[in-house]
Formats: C-alpha cells, structure tokens, sequence
C-alpha cells in the first residue's frame, strides 16, 4: 500500500509565524544541497537559498533535506515553497494563525457533551443532535445507572461530561487528564507574560450555552465535565465511599455509526479504582482555585470532593482497573499510581497551603525523579509531570532552592525534547520508536512542556520547538497531511467517531474543525490498519479512515492537548 502524499516538499499547510521559525522538509534522492525558492501568490520569488542534506530519517524511512526560510518574514497568503522541482501546499504567513485553532480545538468539547441536546446555532446545523443518554428511549440513560454484577448495590446520577472519544464512554481517568489541560491552559494566563491577562479565553469566547454568564468559557466547559466527574464518586456510607468509580460505559461495544440518543445497550458503573479516585482529588483541586473567583459554592463543592477522594485513596491505596475490564468501554488500566498521588497532593496543596500535602508530595518519589519521559512528558496513565509543571508555574510557597529545582527540572525535559526535535527529519519532538496509540498527543503534550519552559524563561528556543511542533501536526509530516480537522489543504476528517461518521453515512457530519486524529501508531492495533499497513515505518502507521481507531480516533486528552498548544500559539502573535 503506497499512500497518495502529493508534493515531495512538506510545509505546515496553514502557515507561519511572521518571526517565528520557518521549516519545511523535501523527500529526495539528491544526496547534495538543492536550490529552493519561496513563491509570493502571483508567483514572483520572493527568498531562495539552499537546502540542508539529512540523510536517511528513521521515522519515516525517507532520504530528506531540510529548508530553513525563517528570514522571510512579510505576512502574506499562497506562499508555495518549490525545491527538486516540486511545489509545496500553499500557506500563510501570519501572526494570527492560531486564534482560530484555539477557538476551534476548544469547540470540540461542546460537540462532545453527553446529557444536553447540542445546538446547532452554536456550532452548525450538521452538528445539532438531541440530548444523550438522559434515559429517553431506547437509551437507558446515565441518570440512574447501576453498578456491573457485584460492584455495588447502588445506583448513581452520572449523566453529563463528555464522550471519551469515538465512542460513548465516560472514564474518570481521561476525563481527569483532560480536564486538567483545559483548566492549566486557562491557570497559565494568570502567570505567562504573552497570555495578555487571559482576555481571549474569556467569557463569550467560545460558542457553548453558557457564554455571557460572566465566567470564562473555557471554564465552563471544564465544569461540564467536572460535574460529571463529581457525580462518579461513591456516596458516604457506601462501601468504598469517596472513591471513583473508574468508568462508566455500555455493557458491550456498539458499531458505527451510532447517535448517541439512539444507544440502546445497558450502561454500567464498573469498579472504583484508586488512580480515578486520585485524578478526582487532583482536578477537583484545580476547580476549587480557579472557581473561586466565579462561583464560590461551586468551588466549595469541588474543594470538599477534593480532599474526600484524597483521603479515600490513601485508606485504599491500590485498587488498580486492569485490562481485564475491557468490554464494552476501554480499559484505562494502571497498576501504579505513584504518579496519581504526587499529582493529587500538588494540586491539594496548591489549592489550600495545607502542610500535609506539602509533606505528602514531598515524600513521593515523582518529586525527585526525572518524570518527563521521551516518548511523552505525560499521559492518561502518567501524571507526574502535571503536578512538576503546576508545582513550576502556579505561585506557591516552596522554599527558592526548591523552586528553582523544580522549574529547572522543566527546562532540562524541554532541551531534550528540543535534541530529540532537531534529531528528527520533520522537526517534531517524539524519537522515532515512539509512535504509539494517540502518538499525536504525546507530540503535543512534548510541546506543551517546551511552551511551558518558554513561559519560565522566555527563552525563545522553547517557543520555536512548540512552533514546530504545530508545523509537524498541520502538515509538515512524512504523509504530507495535517491531522487536524478542517485546518490544511490535506487534512485527517475520516476520524473514528460513532456521531461524526460521515464517511459510513453521507447525512451526518465529519468531525468539527479543530479536531485531532490519535496519528501514526506502530502498534496498528485495529484490523483495518493491520491489514492495510502491515511493515509499515512509524510515520506511516496511519490512515484516514473512520475504521482505524488506533491511529485516527478522536478523544478528549487528544484535543485537550492541541487546545492548550493552540491557546499558547496563539499568545505568541507574530512571535
Ligand atoms: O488512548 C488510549 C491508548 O493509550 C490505549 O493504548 C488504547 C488501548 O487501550 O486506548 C486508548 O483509549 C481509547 C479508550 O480505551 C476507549 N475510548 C477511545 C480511546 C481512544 O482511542
């Protein structure tokens, strides 16, 4: 199988930063440096200069060289790039790009809502749907749910929160992780000097319900989910109470395409687990600050669940979800949650200055270790680098030495993953054994420790890997597309999704714009990707089709991370 990937030169097909850096790839034979120009819109030429050979690029198997056009700087549109005697996509150059793409990868979460009919003058006629899972035939609905045989003998209000993904899931763990981003990108404009004082993440920013109510839009939507994430806790006088319950989900997979008013398998609470019940305490944490200013009793409510989820996963520290539990709805396994507990007391203690908490994160393991792993700094199952960035960035009370450690910790993990970029033939930071499931939000949650080192220093090199971190997501790839949404020339719109499945139904929509596909996996872990992709080099582990759910899903911790990359592009203006 030899995919169609159009011009051998490979650009971010939405664009460039006016002063930002300016990088694009040339699949070729020539092992000498080659000519290249850069073309106005009319044609005329306006740079030219010489290629940089890189040999053999181990992600994608490819013979490249590179082209650094970074001095051009005039804003402009249908700028191609011509190298070997081909001719890139067309993009700007702009210091607006991304104010769009935040407003967009935002949007997602909105067309994700479970429990409230979507409206359609908000985000388009296509996307208009009734309410699901509210217990209108044939759902069985999310507002009285009953445990799996043998978990509890209760049933729980857990309607709301967003669809984990293609599916119509709800697992406290990826909700936790994707909250969080949502929250940080917000907690980020109290402390980062280019955030303009969080005016464009606003109230009235987005198109959801709530816009006018005074409160940011963005917290609006994290508070969508965390009143779901509220209601997955085990009541008091219940076994187990103040735990999670990790997940809850239908009682066996469905097919696509699948509205999720029309879902008519049972759903089910399965088991508590220690790791949702820590990712509660953690988010919950993060509520009760930012809600403060906004809705005191709100953040109450969330300051309370908070340390009750935090005291219950101490008294059970090791109830571990395994992948056993994995009909009907994803596993979301973890049998250490070391991380989960660091995460918790750091949001804990940021939240309330609480010496416990302060003794308890600084005992963990997590708070000495190299926590930022090459492949990803940070992951639905890997969290310690969430408490390391807010432990850097959100104003607290650790001795200097200590802080300085910490914040040095960020810009040391940064400066690899900056190596490892330049390593890579596509400029991205992510070596080339680590293309596994959701790969693309490794790539971004990578960036989003170089945007945060940026933030701490001001150093501009971290600035320009988060940039070039975007040229690799929006085009400038081995497969010459952009995995999001609506947003250049080529783009990922097949995703797998059971409400966006237009490709199986011409009636329904695609995806929204400013949604990310899961990207390229090794692993090809679905039997459509198997088949087609067998011995496929990592970059190439991908294809835009609804039937792939291992390399082109869509998924809340996925966006999430595109929406807090977008929100810091976009703070960067013409950078
Ligand atoms: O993102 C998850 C990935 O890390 C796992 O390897 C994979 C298999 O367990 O599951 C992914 O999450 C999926 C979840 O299990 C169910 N909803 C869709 C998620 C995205 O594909």
């Amino acid at each position: 199988y030899e995919p169609d990937t159009g011009p051998r030169v490979r650009v971010n097909q939405v664009g460039y930063l006016p002063a930002g850096p300016k990088n694009a790839t040339v699949v070729t034979d020539a092992a000498d440096a080659l000519p290249w120009q850069l073309k106005s819109a009319a044609g005329a030429v306006v740079a030219s200069g010489e290629t940089s050979p890189r040999g053999v690029d181990p992600a994608s198997g490819q013979h490249t060289q590179t082209v650094d056009f970074s001095a051009y700087r005039t804003p402009g549109t249908g700028y191609t790039l011509v190298v070997d005697g081909e001719t890139s996509h067309p993009f700007d150059i702009s210091g607006t790009l991304y104010e769009k793409l935040r407003a967009d990868s935002l949007q997602f979460f909105y067309a994700q809502r479970s429990g409230t009919p979507i409206d359609g003058d908000l985000i388009g006629a296509a996307y208009a749907r009734p309410a699901g899972h509210l217990g209108v035939a044939p759902n069985q609905g999310d507002t009285d749910v009953p445990c799996q045989a043998g978990v509890c003998d209760y049933r729980l209000d857990v309607r709301g929160g967003w669809y984990d993904a293609g599916d119509h899931g709800k697992y406290v763990v990826n909700g936790g992780i994707a909250t969080y981003q949502l929250l940080n990108a917000f907690e980020r404009t109290k402390t980062a000097a280019t955030a303009g004082g969080g005016a464009a993440l606003g109230d009235a920013t987005l198109r959801v319900p709530e816009r006018g109510n005074k409160v940011p839009d963005i917290l609006d939507e994290a508070r969508w989910e965390l009143e779901f994430l509220l209601r997955m806790q085990v009541p008091a006088g219940q076994p187990l109470a103040g735990m999670a319950h990790h997940k809850i989900h239908d009682r066996n997979w469905t097919g696509l395409p699948l509205a999720p008013q029309d879902d008519p398998q049972p759903r089910e609470l399965h088991p508590p687990s220690t790791a949702a019940t820590l990712n509660l305490a953690a988010v919950a944490a993060q509520c009760a600050r930012l809600f403060a200013p906004y809705d005191a009793a709100f953040a109450a409510r969330c300051g309370t669940a908070a340390k009750t989820a935090y005291v219950a996963a101490k008294a059970h520290p090791t109830v571990y979800a395994t992948t056993a539990d994995g009909n009907g709805g994803g596993a979301y396994e973890d049998n250490n949650v070391t991380d989960e507990f660091y995460w918790a007391a750091v949001e804990l203690w940021l939240t309330t200055g609480n010496k416990a908490y302060l003794t308890d994160l600084s005992a963990s393991p997590a708070h000495t270790a190299d926590v930022f792993d090459a492949g990803g700094a940070f992951g639905w199952q890997s969290v310690a680098a969430l408490g390391r960035l807010d432990l850097a960035t959100v104003p607290n009370t650790l001795p200097a030495a200590e802080k300085t450690r910490i914040r040095a910790s960020v810009a040391a993990a940064a400066d690899r993953y900056l190596t490892t970029l330049r390593a890579q033939a596509y400029g991205l930071p992510l070596p080339a054994d680590a293309y596994v499931w959701g790969s693309n939000s490794n790539v971004v949650n990578n960036a989003v420790v170089l945007g945060t080192a940026f933030d701490l220093t001001g150093d501009a090199k971290y600035r320009d890997g988060a940039v070039q971190t975007a040229d690799y997501l929006l085009g400038r790839n081995a497969l010459n597309m952009s995995y999001v949404t609506g947003w250049g020339e080529q783009n990922a719109h097949n995703q797998h999704s059971r409400i966006f499945a237009h490709q199986l139904d011409p009636n329904l929509p695609n995806p929204p714009a400013g949604s990310l596909a899961g990207g390229p996996n090794s692993g090809i872990q679905d039997p459509y990707a198997a088949n087609l992709l067998a011995g496929c080099k990592p970059m190439f582990c991908y294809v835009d089709n609804i039937d792939s759910y291992s390399t082109n899903e869509i998924a809340i911790n996925w966006n999430s991370a595109l929406a807090w990359l977008a929100s810091f592009l976009a703070d960067q203006g013409d950078a």
